[in-house]
């Protein structure tokens, strides 16, 4: 058994007392009510998910396993000469709690290691797409195909004691995670690059291998390895978290739920605003004929944007309520180095606009900026000028909390999820107090 697993497997023991305690002692205490306007707006800031992989403060930003980001960059191993850690740390950290050291970190990169070679069928399918085809629709497909891999539905169908189940999906969660890097470089390959595919490289450390199956050097290792890190966890409310706890509560296999939060991803309002923003910004590039705007103008853009009836573009949060630390630390990395691209100070240009037009518009109740705002410059700067590509790398990221989350909803036996819905004649009854029942 790898190290990893031993550690998750003892970590799992002495956790499920916990659970099973509040289950049966205190399972009738009152936690949260619940409004109208929280029932038809989304279930905003609605206590009703449990997760221990990361929890997200409103003007904190969010802490994996107790950590925040910048504790996390500093704590964590990285590679030699890096300036970023090993994205293998992250998976060791989400997974067990504890922040890893070498040994442990090397562990994760060999259990990577052997589990990432794609099956033939996989580039099949993804080579049969038309290659206009949105990179989001490729990935999510790809990784459905996998589905008839999974050790989890073998032992289900074969027989399997429900305390078992997180173990299964443990393999499948690592047999997954090893593959998304080799399958979002071979989409990118094939879509923008003519079908060259560039072979993965075993002795190099996931973020470096990811770089160098894209074909792109240094520092894109670092740059890969920063941008796993930050998506991989934002607690289990965000729609694509939510979505991968939802279909895994049904017992689907880890590739079934993986392959759904990454269609829930590619919506515009969450995972594809990172895109969003480069296509905005290409057009606010167009309007101005190249020239940096002064101030002016671009409030101007960003009053005609917002008069046109369409959002910001990066901006805003549904849980947030100050900048996302998220944005600052690759803000951070873009002051180190390109401080003088065009679009890095179109961005930072923007973050002295935007969040002010927000407060004088009065809509939003978070006017700062997300991680979205900054991730796809940063891409764009080291050549990847096809943003249609982007959210593929924030679902590879984003895999990791959630095939934690899956693993941990497995072995505390979380039950399949289904709430209660009310029709509206009910909800006009309940304002006006009469009894529904
Ligand atoms: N630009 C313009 N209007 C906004 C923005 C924005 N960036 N953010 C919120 N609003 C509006 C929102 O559309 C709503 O309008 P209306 O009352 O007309 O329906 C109003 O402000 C209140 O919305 P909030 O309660 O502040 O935000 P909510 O929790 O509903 O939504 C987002 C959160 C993130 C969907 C929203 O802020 C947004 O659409 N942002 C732009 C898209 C984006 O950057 N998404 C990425 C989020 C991070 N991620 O990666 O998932
Ligand atoms: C995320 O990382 O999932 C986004 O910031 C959206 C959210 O947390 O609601």
């Amino acid at each position: 058994m790898s190290n990893l697993k031993q550690v998750l497997y003892e970590k799992i023991m002495s956790w499920r007392p916990r659970t099973e305690k509040l289950l049966k002692e205190y399972g009738d205490v009152v936690v949260d009510k619940v409004t109208i306007a929280q029932i038809i707006g989304g279930m905003r800031d609605l206590k009703s998910l449990v997760t221990d992989i990361s929890y997200l403060d409103p003007m904190e930003g969010i802490r994996y396993r107790g950590y925040t980001l910048p504790e996390l960059f500093e704590k964590l191993p990285r590679p030699k000469g890096a300036e970023m850690p090993y994205i293998e740390g992250i998976i060791y950290l989400l997974f067990t709690g504890d922040i890893p050291g070498q040994r442990e970190v090397t562990d994760v990169a060999d259990e990577i290691n052997k589990r990432r070679i794609l099956p033939r069928y996989v580039y099949e399918v993804i080579d049969a797409f038309p290659t206009y085809s949105h990179p989001m629709a490729i990935f999510s497909t790809a990784i459905l195909t996998m589905s008839r891999e999974s050790f989890f539905s073998k032992k289900y169908h074969g027989g399997i004691s429900k305390l078992d189940y997180w173990d299964p999906t443990y393999e499948d969660a690592l047999n997954l995670l090893a593959k998304l890097p080799e399958i979002g470089a071979y989409i990118y390959r094939k879509l923008y690059k003519g079908g060259q595919r560039i072979l993965s490289n075993p002795n190099l450390d996931m973020g470096g291998n990811f770089a160098h199956m894209m074909g792109i050097d240094k520092p894109y290792d670092d740059v890969t390895r920063m941008n796993l890190i930050i998506h991989a966890d934002h607690e289990s409310g965000n729609v694509s978290a939510h979505t991968g706890h939802l279909v895994g509560s049904t017992l689907s296999d880890v590739y079934l739920v993986i392959s759904a939060m990454i269609n829930g991803l590619a919506g515009p309002l969450h995972g594809l605003a990172n895109q969003e923003v480069l296509r905005w910004l290409q057009d606010l590039n167009e309007r101005m004929d190249g020239k940096i705007p002064t101030l002016e103008e671009l409030r101007q853009f960003v009053w005609d944007t917002l008069n046109s009836g369409q959002v910001i573009p990066g901006y805003g949060h549904a849980v947030l309520r100050k900048t996302d630390p998220r944005y600052l630390i690759q803000r951070e990395f873009c002051l180190k180095h390109f401080p003088d691209d065009p679009l890095f100070i179109y961005t930072d240009m923007l973050f002295k606009v935007v969040p002010e037009i927000l407060m004088e518009q009065g809509k939003a109740k978070n006017p700062w900026p997300n991680l979205d705002a900054q991730s796809g410059i940063i891409q764009w700067h080291y050549g990847i000028t096809e943003y249609d590509f982007y959210t593929v790398l924030f679902g590879i990221g984003r895999a990791i909390g959630i095939c934690a989350n899956i693993v941990w909803d497995r072995a505390l036996g979380y039950p399949l999820e289904r709430p209660k819905s009310l029709t509206t004649e009910m909800l006009e009854k309940i304002a006006m107090g009469e009894h529904t029942d």
